[in-house]
């Protein structure tokens, strides 16, 4: 039996947070599967195992606790395997950095589709992108990240703020070649911290495994073929 039952789409996008904190802290889970989502949402909220419109929604078995909304699920995973810093200052700044990723998955979907990408709108929203970028960059130069050593909010091991960055970056950089190169470019040291952390064995073996189940979809549907199309990817 595993430790956790997660309940995410088929594809990498908003579950992979989840995905890799659960591999990084050496936990195994269950994925609940599309279908068994679908049916979930679409019954009654009185027998959701916590009250919720969309994934990810976890599952603890052991303490009998589910949450839902990835910050918290993130949160929650921190607080009981052990993961957060240890000053109120730097647990807060983790928050900070785990809700920047989900507005920035938010914004490179224009909010889970609501319009579809055109070459106008990209080429507007990529000053944008540049200063999302620039907003990690700065922070990991604030607590002494180097392009070949430290960590996003300092200390002397990656900490959930780096879990969440590398599944951020690495796993949009991996998919869309030219949201790489603008990466690279603009924030140089995240790219390079975003490869270090993705290369973390077991980081590197869910990146293995999102690869062969999901193959190349993102975050599927109408919205990722109109990114691929303003893209090229
Ligand atoms: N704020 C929520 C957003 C959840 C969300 O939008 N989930 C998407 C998948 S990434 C979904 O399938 N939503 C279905 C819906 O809202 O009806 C979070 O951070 O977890």
């Amino acid at each position: 039996m595993t430790d956790y039952d997660l309940y995410y789409w088929s594809a990498p996008f908003r579950g992979q947070f989840v995905r890799a904190v659960l591999a990084y802290a050496g936990k195994t889970w269950t994925e609940a599967g599309d279908s068994a989502i679908a049916r979930l949402m679409g019954g009654p909220v009185k027998d959701m195992p916590i009250p919720f419109m969309g994934p990810p929604m976890l599952v603890d078995r052991q303490a009998g606790f589910a949450i839902a909304e990835m910050p918290a699920i993130v949160l929650y995973l921190g607080e009981t395997l052990d993961l957060m810093p240890r000053t109120p200052a730097l647990r807060a700044l983790t928050l900070k950095v785990v809700n920047d990723a989900n507005d920035v998955i938010d914004e490179i979907t224009l909010d889970g589709g609501r319009q579809m990408w055109t070459q106008e709108r990209w080429r507007d929203f990529v000053p944008r992108l540049k200063k999302w970028m620039s907003i990690w960059e700065e922070t990991g130069r604030r607590h002494g990240l180097k392009a070949n050593s430290g960590w996003l909010l300092g200390g002397k091991a990656p900490g959930i703020a780096d879990v969440v960055t590398a599944t951020l970056w690495s796993t949009m950089a991996e998919r869309f070649g030219k949201i790489e190169a603008i990466l690279e470019d603009a924030a140089p040291m995240t790219a390079a911290l975003s490869r270090r952390v993705a290369d973390l064995p077991p980081l590197a073996k869910l990146a293995a495994k999102a690869r062969d189940e999901y193959g190349e979809a993102y975050c599927g549907g109408q919205i990722e073929a109109s990114l691929r199309k303003v893209l090229g990817g």
